[in-house]
């Protein structure tokens, strides 16, 4: 029964897997996503609270909710979560991020290639404090998407900084 389940939600999701977007938060927040495969994202950060991070490999939680709609939800080392939800029809997100208060109150602490920096992550997030949350709950638009491929390390391989003037603003 499990072992069934789990088939068919694993070729639910082959035409979500390999799917590389860039999109723009309502609060002019803009990230990029690479669904890498059925259990992992890399993404780096554009602009925003937290602008400059940059992730390879985050372990996630993706489904599909229907036909086009499918949702990532992950804990990170530093304690914030997120959850997000691609709507592909209109390229449409909504995603929700719950950030410790440590970050609320010191964001750049968490700006930096997280895979060289994790037990430093861990230390931090068990430090504290983790409340109050500071939660953003904010629709986006996807400006740019593109189907690559799964499990491809060259899609998210250099911080924000390093990458061409505009990459993060084509549009198709
Ligand atoms: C997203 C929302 C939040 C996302 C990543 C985050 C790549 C991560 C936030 C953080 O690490 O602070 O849509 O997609």
């Amino acid at each position: 029964m499990s072992e069934n389940l789990e088939a068919t939600q694993l070729s639910e999701l082959t035409q979500f897997v390999g799917k590389h977007f860039i999109y723009t938060y309502d609060n002019g927040w803009q990230y990029e996503l690479y669904v890498k495969n059925a259990r992992t994202i890399d993404y780096r950060i554009h602009s925003g609270m937290v602008g400059g991070r940059w992730v390879k490999g985050q372990q996630a939680h993706i489904v599909r909710l229907s036909d086009e709609i499918f949702k990532i939800s992950w804990d990170e080392p530093t304690g914030t979560c997120v959850s997000v939800a691609f709507i592909l029809s209109t390229r449409q997100i909504h995603g929700v991020i719950f950030f410790p208060a440590w970050i609320a109150e010191n964001p750049q602490l968490t700006v930096c290639f997280q895979n060289e920096h994790e037990d430093e992550m861990y230390r931090y997030r068990d430090a504290g404090p983790t409340y109050p949350k500071l939660v953003i709950d904010e629709f986006a638009s996807i400006t740019f998407q593109e189907d690559v491929g799964s499990d491809r390390e060259d899609i998210i391989a250099c911080s924000p900084e390093q990458l061409p003037e505009n990459y993060a603003s084509r549009r198709n």
